[in-house]
């Protein structure tokens, strides 16, 4: 049964959180930026043991899916409305308190890491719902998303996924499907670790480099991957505790592969089953361990009028599981 841990902080050490957030900010600068994490040592040495004691625990788990941690403190009225889309939240100082304990807790995990093609390369990124975008397969849409690995085609996406609640009014949930719930005979096991399916780019990649760089090597790589992706196994890792990639909307059997196709389907109906529901509510932190479980959003009425759901993102690369491609130093991932 796949796992997802809930650790509640005590009073104290989510004020302790906050002091080493301050602390880190007063020396390091915005969290949106590189240079936050430059030198970080001895601010993660101030967030409180018991902290660092559940993220390493979710580090070495190979039955733990996702940690929720709940009890961070958060001031909504500090923070501000809920911006109309994340242009407007780009250089809003407002959240750096908040921004910065989910950044010391994403940099006690492993590596964090932006995307030029996402938000600018912020390092932390807003979720909100975006009028023009609601029936987008985003984190800005409000139409249900459907389950995916983040970043699933690329060979360096995210270890970690982490999503902080700065409000969440109507309680919409983050859906999460677990690979260890998934039931499916040896043979389509056998399959699903064969590279035998494509993982077309997310066209929010593809959309966002388009309109910044739209003559850059980068939107032809990203092309290039989406004209012409390289085929790869849905299963990977240890059989016993394995690792899955898959993006429901984008991902195929070759073509002609009947066998790839049914085993395709049938690992997409089990993780459909087995989804979850998570809320990531005010003050909380879901991470998932982009390995091992999938994850979603609900579908749900936005409001657009500064009160909607509002939840802060980061990626973080962590130590690479036994047979994965170590990701690139830098902070900025190429496509
Ligand atoms: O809004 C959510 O709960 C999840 C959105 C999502 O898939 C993401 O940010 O990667
Ligand atoms: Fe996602």
């Amino acid at each position: 049964m796949g796992v997802v841990s809930g650790y509640s902080l005590p009073a104290e050490e989510a004020d302790g959180l906050r002091a080493a957030a301050r602390a880190a900010l007063a020396a390091q600068g915005s969290p949106a930026g590189h240079e936050f994490y430059e030198g970080l040592e001895e601010h993660l040495h101030r967030v409180p043991e018991s902290i660092r004691t559940a993220l390493n625990a979710l580090h070495a788990s190979s039955s733990v899916c996702a940690l929720r941690i709940s009890g961070v403190r958060v001031d909504p009225d500090r923070c501000g409305s809920t911006p109309l889309s994340w242009q407007e939240a780009l250089d809003d100082g407002r959240q750096d308190t908040e921004e910065a304990q989910l950044a010391l807790l994403a940099a006690c995990l492993g590596e964090p890491f932006s995307w030029p093609t996402i938000q600018r390369g912020r390092m932390v990124q807003n979720l909100v719902p975006v009028e023009s975008d609601r029936e987008a397969q985003s984190g800005h849409g409000s139409v249900a998303l459907e389950w995916h690995t983040e970043d699933g085609f690329h060979p360096d996406r995210c270890r970690y996924l982490m999503l902080l609640g700065i409000r969440n009014p109507d309680r919409v949930p983050t859906t999460l499907g677990c690979v260890h719930d998934v039931r499916l005979t040896e043979r389509g096991r056998a399959v699903l670790g064969e590279r035998r399916f494509l993982i077309r780019p997310d066209p929010e990649h593809l959309r966002q480099l388009a309109e910044f760089a739209p003559e850059s090597a980068m939107l032809r790589r990203a092309h290039e991957m989406d004209e012409n992706p390289e085929p790869v196994a849905l299963l990977f890792g240890d059989p016993d505790t394995p690792h899955l990639r898959i993006d429901a909307p984008y991902t195929t059997p070759l073509p002609g592969d009947d066998e790839a196709a049914e085993a395709l389907a049938a690992i997409v109906g089990e993780l459909g089953r087995a989804q979850r529901d998570v809320v990531v509510g005010e003050g909380d932190v879901l991470i998932v361990d982009n390995y091992r479980a999938v994850h979603g959003r609900r579908a749900f009425e936005p409001r657009f009028d500064g009160t909607d759901r509002w939840l802060k993102r980061m990626s973080v690369a962590g130590g690479p599981p036994p047979g994965a491609r170590r990701a690139a130093g830098a902070r900025t991932r190429a496509l």
